[in-house]
C-alpha cells in the first residue's frame, strides 16, 4: 500500500535530521521511499510559546506494514533521532506523522487517518502539493484543493 508521511523538525541541525529521518524510513522493513517533496522552512504554527522555524517535507512510501505498525515504527524513529516529548506541540528534532494511507480511513485512540489537521496546515499542504500537484491525492481519495487555495501560506518558504 502507499502512504504519505509528514516530517518536521526545529531543533538541532534540521537539514541533517530530515535527511536522517528519510534514511530511516528507507530502512524500515517492507517499506520503500517512492518520492520526497521539496523542503520548506516554516514558521511554528499553533504553538503555545515562541519556537524556532521548522523544516517540513512530505514523503511518499510503498509499504506492507499496516497503518498502526507504520506509525509505531515512525515513533520509534523519532526517538532514535533524539526526540524528547515535553509539552504538547513542543519543539522537536523530528516529528513523523502518518498523513494518508491507501484504503484507510479510521479514527481510533491510537491513530486517525487521514491526519485530521492536514487542511488547517499550509506547512503540510505545500509539500503535499509537490507530491500531488493538482491537490487531489489519487489513490488516497483525499482532495485538499479548496483548503490549500484558502490557506495562509505566508509562513511557508521554499528551503531546498
Ligand atoms: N508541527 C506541529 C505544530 N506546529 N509548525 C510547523 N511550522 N511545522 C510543524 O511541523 C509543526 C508546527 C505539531 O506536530
Ligand atoms: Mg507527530
Ligand atoms: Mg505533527
Amino acid at each position: 500500500m502507499k502512504a504519505v508521511l509528514g516530517l518536521g523538525g526545529n531543533l538541532g541541525n534540521r537539514e541533517e535530521n530530515m535527511a536522517a529521518a528519510v534514511e530511516g524510513l528507507e530502512k524500515l522493513p517492507k517499506t520503500r521511499v517512492l518520492a520526497m517533496s521539496n523542503l520548506y522552512e516554516t514558521a511554528a504554527f499553533d504553538v503555545a510559546s515562541p519556537q524556532p522555524d521548522y523544516l517540513n517535507c512530505c514523503v511518499l512510501v510503498e509499504t506492507k506494514l499496516a497503518p498502526e505498525e507504520l506509525l509505531e515504527r515512525c515513533l520509534a524513529l523519532e526517538t532514535k533521532l533524539g526526540r524528547v516529548r515535553t509539552e504538547y506541540h513542543g519543539a522537536r528534532t523530528v516529528d513523523i506523522d502518518l498523513l494518508l494511507y491507501e484504503g484507510c480511513e479510521r479514527a481510533t485512540e491510537r491513530l486517525t487517518v487521514p491526519h485530521p489537521r492536514i487542511r488547517e496546515r499550509a506547512f503540510v499542504m505545500t509539500p503535499l502539493s509537490d507530491l500531488f500537484p493538482g491537490c487531489a491525492a489519487g489513490v488516497f481519495g483525499f482532495d485538499f484543493r479548496e483548503a490549500y487555495q484558502k490557506a495562509d501560506k505566508g509562513g511557508v518558504r521554499l528551503y531546498k
